[in-house]
């Protein structure tokens, strides 16, 4: 059997992470859940990388939770099997990640997305929360990160409805930082990740953490938090490099420390 996920570390200090279960559109069932979870703490601790790419293959990201496993699934086994530490797993990284989407993004598969950094979307691609038409609803942010990216009214309409949409409405929608032509969306992520590698690592962390718990506190606290970070920044050896380098007209060079 082929592993279900793959990481490749790249130069520019990314690593490059793929859903490998083609045979059901990515689907993602629990070994696969796990297989990214695993890569993902892995990855945490790694100092030699700066950013993570997340994709599956040209056809799908992921088309959601795999059926198979919830058809038979009792209420209790649902819970036993605690999902949601997997999916923490990706949205703790202390990195930054880009979600790179190709084909299907559906209910777990768009929720797994959600819990990245950055959308980069093909303009093809088909993205959605399904849950509905079949019984069910999100159960990792698919009715929460998704309103806090698109508001309500979006929100309630892709729920309700369950029916996909292509990238290029994900962007209309603020649901990703970018589109563009199917074919050049990992290309365009890799390169997005090159572009944040050659970036202070500490700094880029921090701004990460203060939009993310900031999105989800009120302004004063989320403002707390971004200026004791900003302050924090002062002590780090690339802050001294990074403004000494403009004053000299030379390029930085960041060490992460
Ligand atoms: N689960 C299991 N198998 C799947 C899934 C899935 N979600 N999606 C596709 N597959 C399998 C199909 O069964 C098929 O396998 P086989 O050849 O053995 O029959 C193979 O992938 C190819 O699929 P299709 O033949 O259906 O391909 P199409 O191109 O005709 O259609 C679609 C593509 C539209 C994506 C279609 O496959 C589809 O509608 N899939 C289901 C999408 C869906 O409903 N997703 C939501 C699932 S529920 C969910 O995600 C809840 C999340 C809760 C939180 C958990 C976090 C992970």
């Amino acid at each position: 059997m082929n592993d279900l996920v793959t990481c490749e570390f790249l130069e520019h200090a990314t690593a490059l992470v793929k859903i490998n279960r083609p045979e059901a559109l990515n689907a993602l069932n629990m070994a696969t859940r796990k297989a990214l979870a695993e890569t993902f703490l892995s990855l945490h601790d790694n100092e030699n990388i700066r950013a993570i790419v997340l994709t599956g293959d040209d056809k799908a990201f992921a088309a959601g939770a795999d059926l198979k496993e919830f058809v038979d699934a009792q209420p209790m086994e649902i819970v036993r099997r605690r999902a949601e530490r997997y999916w923490q797993a990706v949205s703790s990284t202390p990195q930054p990640v880009i979600a790179a989407i190709r084909g299907y993004a559906m209910g777990g598969g768009l929720e797994l997305a959600m819990a990245c950094d950055i959308i980069i979307a093909g303009e093809n691609a088909q993205l959605g929360q399904p849950e509905i038409k079949v019984g069910i609803m999100p159960g990792a942010g698919g009715t929460q990160r998704l309103t806090r990216a698109v508001g309500k009214f979006q929100a309630m309409r892709i729920n309700l409805l369950g029916k996909p949409f292509s990238g290029e409405e994900a962007f209309a929608m603020g649901l990703a930082s970018e589109v563009c032509p199917d074919d050049q969306v990992l290309d365009r992520a890799l390169a997005m990740a090159k572009s944040i590698s050659f970036m202070p690592p500490l700094a880029a962390q921090a701004i990460k953490e203060a939009i993310i718990h900031g999105e989800n506190s009120s302004l004063e606290a989320g403002l707390a938090l971004e200026r004791k970070s900003f302050q924090l920044l002062f002590a780090s050896e690339d802050r001294k490099e990074g403004m000494e380098a403009f004053i000299e007209k030379r390029k930085p060079q960041f060490k992460g420390s």
